[in-house]
């Protein structure tokens, strides 16, 4: 499943085949079926949108209930109605060939050419397969627990307790172990995963794609190739900028833990950034804060000293949003929407926004804490359930972002405008740093944005090997570590085990949902903040600004979000930015006053 539950696009992921031919004239001569007509296409795709919006609702009710009360039942019941939704959606792709060529009109062009980025898995015993297992681990991913001695079950910790203690602790030997501990889990389903993904490849080659990496990097408007160049020139772009921040916090780090745990070269332990998987640091801040700031940009302590509940951090977020002018969020939201992690029952805990019947009936599910990250979260969250609601009215197959990485951006923009000015505005901050701790808060937000590049960017490099076959399963880890190490520059705080599957202790990986959204997300997001500034006349460097309350960057927002995916992506780019291509000088201008700074650090660190 997704983390945002759009299944217009997920059922396009999972279509399944016949023994259809791979061209649709040639079928048609086999089975002597006359040419189809333009007429004919346009009733094809009425009828296939309406099957595949019940399925798609179904879906995503059993999903829900099964991943907000994890049992054997719930686990069967959610792998059922995917395995219906993907029998249709692959009947549908398959179908959809023979209107290939016909002079329809550019939107019936477009919905075309959607239904066809999708698996196509022929035998039913394999869908069967694809879907259990899917289910099973991402049940699997949720339920796990790292148990510090071996048969007491109260000495268990789930991994949102892990998770706070690799954000908080600053003892070397229990991030180790907590990391271990957790490392250790995903070992599990690797024999299952490694099964998923020859199935999953066998529906990507009947659908014509090399595998199901080709499959994912076609999903962009542009040749498979064109898209792994472009993220590749993008990360070229930022990568000076990553290892300023490397080396910044590398000093720190050494001055933090000491010279024997922290090398003077070469990849640093994965266990000392704060973050289990090394994704983001801003966990990291009090210890790699500059000596002169003074002012506290940590908005924990008045969410607990106000008693601000999870319910009462999402109505901030909401707040933002109706401040540019979007509604309010439904009712059925606050009643339906799962806020905290419940006492009585496993679910899958990591964020997700969903959206039930394509209309109204969005909720988000997330196990909220009182946190500076949670609250930047909800932001996150908002901004799927706001782009689902601002494209309800488009047809079913248009019901979806610009491409996935926009629909991961969306919120992420938003929170760029929660400036310390605007956190005091709502009285989570007691003071405004002044301009000279504009350091500190820069760094702080690249300590969350400019740390993940390397990270959104590696963990597909690994699955496009993992899919292509060019890392085999006994080759897993060694893979993972190889690129973890060349692109994050991290390294494993212990040796590798015997048949690991490290790269299975990410939800993204156990859930089988793409992450280049999210390394493009992290270029795109800079891109919308500095258009939407500008249109709201802001002039000034771009870590101050902040769209709240302005009505015209809301409604150009929201102009772009209603679009849904009825355009090629650039398109909609172009209608908020100008710009069509996507473009990392808009996070390098947000950062440069800090890489200078940084770089400056670093001369002078370096040479103690
Ligand atoms: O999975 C998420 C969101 C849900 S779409 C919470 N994110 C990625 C992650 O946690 O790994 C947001 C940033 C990257
Ligand atoms: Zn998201």
């Amino acid at each position: 499943m997704r983390p945002q539950k759009k299944l217009a696009i997920a059922l396009l992921t999972l279509g399944i085949a016949s023994a259809y031919p791979a061209s649709a004239h040639a079928a048609d001569k086999q089975t002597k079926r006359a040419a189809p007509t333009v007429a004919e296409a346009e009733q094809f795709l009425k009828n296939a949108e309406a099957r595949l919006e019940k399925l798609s609702d179904t879906a995503q009710r059993a999903a829900w209930v099964y991943e907000t009360n994890i049992t054997d039942d719930t686990e069967t019941i959610s792998a059922q109605a995917n395995e219906l939704a993907l029998t249709a959606a692959g009947e549908i792709a398959l179908e959809a060939r023979r209107y290939n060529g016909l002079p329809l009109s550019a939107d019936n062009k477009r919905k075309l050419k959607l239904l066809q980025l999708s698996l196509a898995i022929s035998d039913p015993k394999d869908r069967e397969t694809y879907t259990r297992l899917a289910a099973s681990m991402s049940g699997d991913y949720g339920k796990a627990k790292y148990c510090r001695k071996a048969g007491d079950p109260t000495s268990c910790l789930d991994l949102g307790q892990m998770e706070k203690i690799m954000a908080e602790s600053r003892d070397p030997a229990l991030l180790k172990e907590v990391w271990l501990g957790w490392h250790q889990q995903s070992v599990k389903y690797k024999d299952n995963y490694v099964k998923y993904v020859t199935v999953s490849n066998k529906g990507a080659r009947e659908m014509g794609f090399a595998d199901t990496g080709a499959m994912w990097r076609s999903q962009y408007d542009m040749p498979a190739d064109a898209f792994a160049a472009d993220t590749e020139r993008l990360w070229q772009q930022v990568k000076p900028l990553y290892d300023s921040l490397h080396m910044y916090v590398r000093l720190k780090l050494r001055q933090q833990y000491g010279k024997d745990v922290v090398p003077k070269e070469g990849p640093i332990p994965a266990h000392l950034f704060g973050n289990m998987w090394s994704q983001s640091w801003e966990n990291l801040y009090p210890i790699v804060k500059p000596q002169t700031q003074t002012a506290s940009i940590d908005v924990a302590d008045a969410l607990k000293s106000k008693n601000i509940d999870a319910k009462g951090m999402t109505q901030f977020g909401e707040k933002f949003y109706t401040s540019l002018g979007m509604e309010k969020l439904p009712e059925s939201f606050w009643q339906k929407s799962l806020f905290t992690k419940p006492r009585d029952r496993e679910v899958v805990c990591h964020a997700s926004a969903w959206d039930l019947n394509n209309l109204t009936d969005v909720r988000i599910k997330m196990c909220i804490t009182p946190t500076a990250e949670d609250f930047m979260t909800i932001h996150h969250e908002l901004g799927h359930i706001y782009y689902d609601l601002a494209y309800r009215k488009q047809p079913f197959l248009f019901k979806g972002g610009a491409n996935d990485g926009f629909h991961e951006a969306i919120g992420d923009t938003v929170a760029l405008s929660v400036t310390p000015e605007y956190l005091n505005k709502l009285g989570l901050l007691k003071e405004v740093p002044d301009a000279s701790q504009d350091i500190g808060v820069l760094l702080d937000r690249a300590l969350q944005k400019v740390a993940f590049l390397p990270f959104g960017y590696m963990v597909d490099q690994w699955r496009w090997k993992v899919y292509s076959g060019q890392a085999k399963p006994a080759d897993y880890d060694k893979v993972w570590w190889e690129l973890r190490e060349k692109y994050q520059g991290v390294k494993r705080p212990a040796p590798m085990e015997a048949n690991g599957f490290d790269a299975g202790a990410k939800y993204h990986v156990a859930a089988d949902v793409a992450y280049s959204r999210y390394f493009i997300a992290h270029i795109l997001q800079f891109q919308f903040h500095r258009a939407l500034c500008r249109e709201a006349g802001y002039v000034g460097p771009l870590n101050r600004c902040s769209i709240y309350e302005n009505k015209k960057a809301g409604e150009k927002y929201q102009a772009m979000l209603s679009m849904g995916a009825s355009r090629p992506w650039n398109e909609a780019l172009k209608a908020v930015t100008g710009e069509d291509q996507m473009d990392a000088t808009a996070i390098l201008d947000y950062f440069a006053p800090l890489k200078v700074w940084m770089d400056a650090q670093n001369k002078e660190m370096s040479k103690e």
